[in-house]
C-alpha cells in the first residue's frame, strides 16, 4: 500500500496495523475493503460560513448575524471575499478525505459592483461558486437568507403580519429555490436548499398561532412551484430558541414536522439541527421516527454548549450515536449530512477540518460496526449479549482503518495536517487586513 502516513511518508507499520484491523473485523463478519469503498459516496456538506464568522459579502451589513444567531471571537484571518473563502474551503478539503459537498448561504452572492436585494439575486450572482465546484468536482447546497437584513429587524420574515415584509421574504424564498435549482442542474447532483426563519420572540407571546398559520401560508407559496428532484431538494429547519427569540420561535420542531408531513405533494424534508433541541435532548432517536415517514432527511451537525453555541463539532457520543442510527436503518443514501457551527476563535480551517474529520470518523465507525450481530441478539431477546457486544465493539482496531482512509484518499491521517495548517496560516491568513 502506498499513501501518506502521518509522517508525510508511506510508512510499512501502518499496513501491518491494518492488516490485524482487518482480520479482527472479518472475524464479526465485516468486510473492511467493501466499507472503505462505500466510504467514497459518502459526502457531507461543508458549512461556507464558518469561514468568514457568517458575515457574507453584502456591502453594509459587516460583522452582525442577527437573527439570534452569533459568531463570536476574533481570530484574525477571516476571509473576506469569494475568492478568499473559496480558497480557504479548497485548503480545508485538501485535509479531509472523500469527496464532498460546500453549503451557501444567499448573502454569499457576488453581485460585482451593483447591490442586488435579497429578492433580486438570481444565479447569476453564484457564477463564481458554480465554476468553481464544477472544476473542483464538488456538490453544492443552498440556504436562503432571512437574517442580517433590515427587512428581518422587527424579529418577523415568512411570519410577520406586515405584508410588505412577508412578501419580500417570500420573493427572497422563491429566488433561492430556482438559484439552488440551477446550481443541481449545473452540477448534476440535487442542490439541497434549506430554509431557516429566526421568527420568534424574546417575551412570552399572547397568540402563537396567528405567526405560526402566516408562516404555514408563507411556505405553501414558497413551494408552489414544482422543481425536478435530481436539482433541487427543499428543507425546513426548526429550532427551541435564539438569542431574542427565548420564549416563541415560530419555527417550531412541531411546526415543521406537521408542514413537511402534510405537504406530500411538495415533497419537503425536515432538517435537525443537533443544537435546536432541549441542551440534553440528542436528535438520534428522531431519525428513525422520520424516516418511517418521509424518504429523506437533512442533519446540521453542531455542538451546543450549553446552549445552542454552535461549537466545533467533535467525536462525541452525541454524533456516533447519530452515525449508528443511519447505519442501524441503512439509510446513508436517504439521510443527508451537513455541518453548521461557526467559531471565530480559532483558526477557522482547523474549525472546518476538525468538525469534518470528526463526522466522518463517527461514520465511519458506524460502517464498521458489525451490526447483524446485535440485532441477532436483539431478536433472540438475549438483551444481556446486545449490551455486552455494544461495549465489545466500542474497542475493535477502528483507528487503523480510518488512517487507511485518509491515506487511500491522499490526505494525512494523523495531526501532520496541523503544519500544513500553521504554513497557511503564515503565508496567507496572517497577511489578511
Ligand atoms: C440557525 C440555524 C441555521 C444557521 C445557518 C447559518 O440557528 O442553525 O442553519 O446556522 O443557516
Ligand atoms: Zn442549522
Amino acid at each position: 500500500m502506498g499513501g501518506v502516513s502521518s509522517m508525510g511518508k508511506s510508512s510499512e507499520n501502518m499496513d501491518k496495523v491494518y492488516e490485524y484491523a482487518r482480520e479482527v473485523y472479518a472475524s464479526y463478519g465485516v468486510d473492511t475493503e467493501g466499507v472503505l469503498e462505500k466510504m467514497k459516496n459518502i459526502q457531507v456538506s461543508l458549512h461556507c460560513w464558518q469561514g468568514d464568522d457568517v458575515t457574507g459579502f453584502e456591502k453594509g451589513v459587516e460583522g452582525l448575524s442577527g437573527g439570534g444567531i452569533m459568531a463570536t471571537g476574533n481570530y484574525p484571518g477571516r476571509a473576506r471575499n469569494g475568492d478568499e473563502l473559496r480558497q480557504d474551503i479548497e485548503k480545508a478539503l485538501s485535509f479531509i478525505p472523500g469527496k464532498h459537498r460546500v453549503s451557501l448561504h444567499a448573502i454569499y452572492a457576488e453581485t460585482g459592483n451593483k447591490y442586488a436585494d435579497r429578492d433580486e439575486i438570481d444565479a447569476s450572482h453564484f457564477k463564481s461558486w458554480i465554476d468553481w465546484a464544477k472544476d473542483k468536482n464538488l456538490g453544492l447546497d443552498f440556504n436562503p437568507t432571512f437574517f442580517s437584513h433590515e427587512k428581518a429587524d422587527s424579529g418577523f420574515t415568512l411570519s410577520s403580519k406586515a405584508e410588505e415584509t412577508r412578501s419580500f421574504w417570500i420573493r427572497h424564498g422563491k429566488r433561492c429555490r430556482e438559484i439552488a435549482a440551477e446550481m443541481g442542474k449545473q452540477l448534476g447532483t440535487p442542490c439541497v436548499n434549506n430554509l431557516w426563519i429566526p421568527d420568534g420572540m424574546k417575551d412570552i407571546p399572547a397568540d402563537r398561532l396567528s405567526y405560526r398559520l402566516i408562516l404555514k401560508d408563507s411556505l405553501d407559496e414558497i413551494y408552489a412551484k414544482k422543481y425536478d428532484k435530481s436539482h433541487v431538494l427543499d428543507s425546513v429547519e426548526s429550532k427551541l430558541f435564539g438569542i431574542g427569540s427565548e420564549s416563541y420561535v415560530v419555527g417550531s420542531h412541531e411546526f415543521y414536522m406537521g408542514y413537511a408531513l402534510s405537504r406530500d405533494e411538495m415533497d419537503v424534508m425536515l432538517c435537525f439541527d443537533t443544537g435546536h433541541f432541549h441542551p440534553t435532548e440528542g436528535i438520534a432517536d428522531k431519525i428513525s421516527s422520520v424516516l418511517a415517514f418521509q424518504d429523506r432527511l437533512l442533519l446540521h451537525i453542531s455542538r451546543g454548549v450549553r446552549w445552542d453555541s454552535d461549537h466545533v463539532v467533535i467525536l462525541g457520543d452525541d454524533v456516533l450515536s447519530i452515525a449508528q442510527e443511519v447505519k442501524r436503518a441503512n439509510a446513508f443514501e436517504r439521510v443527508h449530512f451537513a455541518l453548521d457551527f461557526f467559531d471565530a476563535s480559532i483558526n477557522r480551517i482547523t474549525a472546518w477540518v476538525v468538525g469534518t474529520r470528526s463526522v466522518l470518523k463517527a461514520i465511519l465507525f458506524a460502517m464498521l460496526e458489525p451490526t447483524e450481530l446485535l440485532k441477532e441478539e436483539e431478536n433472540k431477546g438475549n438483551f444481556g449479549n446486545r449490551l455486552a457486544l455494544m461495549e465489545e465493539f466500542k474497542t475493535l482496531p477502528f483507528p487503523a482503518v480510518w488512517d487507511k482512509y485518509c491515506s487511500m484518499s491522499n490526505v494525512i491521517p494523523g495531526k501532520g495536517w496541523l503544519d500544513e495548517v500553521r504554513k497557511y496560516e503564515e503565508e496567507v491568513l496572517s497577511k489578511r487586513g
